[in-house]
């Protein structure tokens, strides 16, 4: 006798794959990493590059690739999830807690846009970039991040659908007022939920 088809008899049912839980409704897993780039891939030489904090705040930041290297980095470990329905699992990225480059900061703010070399923009509101929640990631799977994927640096959000990541982010807006950014305008949903599967203004 075989135990364990007994017990797999016992309960009647086959075991969930274990990625059921994690995939949000309507996805669908990739292993490789499809490029979603509306427009052309910049090329910003790192010389030129700077990363800068202003909008509603009562001193704007700015650092240098230089100083943002030298800045306390994390790496993490994260399912995405793009709204035309594919998603990743176990995603490894290296970059700078939103945490880190708001320390100090004083805001009244409760929205944020990140803009992008090339015109792109997403906004969210400033509390889903807090707490460990978001990321300017420069790397991923231990190598710098490859400029069609958004290097040398990106905006990393990955409880949210994969568009408001902006790739070749160059600095965060703080703002009194939310402000739709480039999907936003063109019918995405405004806040973009994968588990609640706000794919467009509607859902
Ligand atoms: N600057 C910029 N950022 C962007 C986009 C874009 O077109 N331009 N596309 C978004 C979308 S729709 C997705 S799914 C992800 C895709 O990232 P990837 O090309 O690294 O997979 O980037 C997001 N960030
Ligand atoms: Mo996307």
């Amino acid at each position: 006798m075989n135990a364990r088809l007994i017990s797999r008899g016992f309960h009647g049912r086959r075991q969930e794959p274990a990625e059921g839980k994690n995939l949000p409704p309507g996805q669908y897993l990739v292993e490789d990493f499809p490029v979603l780039s509306a427009g052309p891939t910049p090329h910003t030489p790192l010389a030129n590059w700077t990363f800068t904090i202003d909008g509603e705040v009562d001193e704007p930041k700015r650092w240098t690739w230089e100083e943002f290297q030298a800045l306390p980095r994390e790496t993490i470990t994260t399912d995405i999830h793009c709204v035309t329905h594919w998603s990743k699992f176990g995603t490894v990225w290296e970059g700078v807690s939103i945490d880190t480059l708001l320390d100090g900061v004083e805001t009244a703010a409760s929205y944020i846009v990140a803009y992008s070399d090339g015109g792109y923009t997403a906004n969210l509101p400033l509390e889903d970039m807090t707490d460990g929640q978001a990321w300017i990631a420069y790397a991923f799977d231990g190598e710098p991040l490859e400029p069609e994927h958004g290097g040398p640096a990106r905006l990393l959000v990955p409880h949210l659908y994969f568009w408001k990541s902006a790739k070749w982010v160059r600095g965060l807006r703080l703002l009194g007022e939310d402000e739709p950014g480039f999907w936003e305008v063109r019918g995405y949903h405004n806040y973009g939920d994968p588990w609640k599967e706000q794919r467009y203004w509607g859902d």
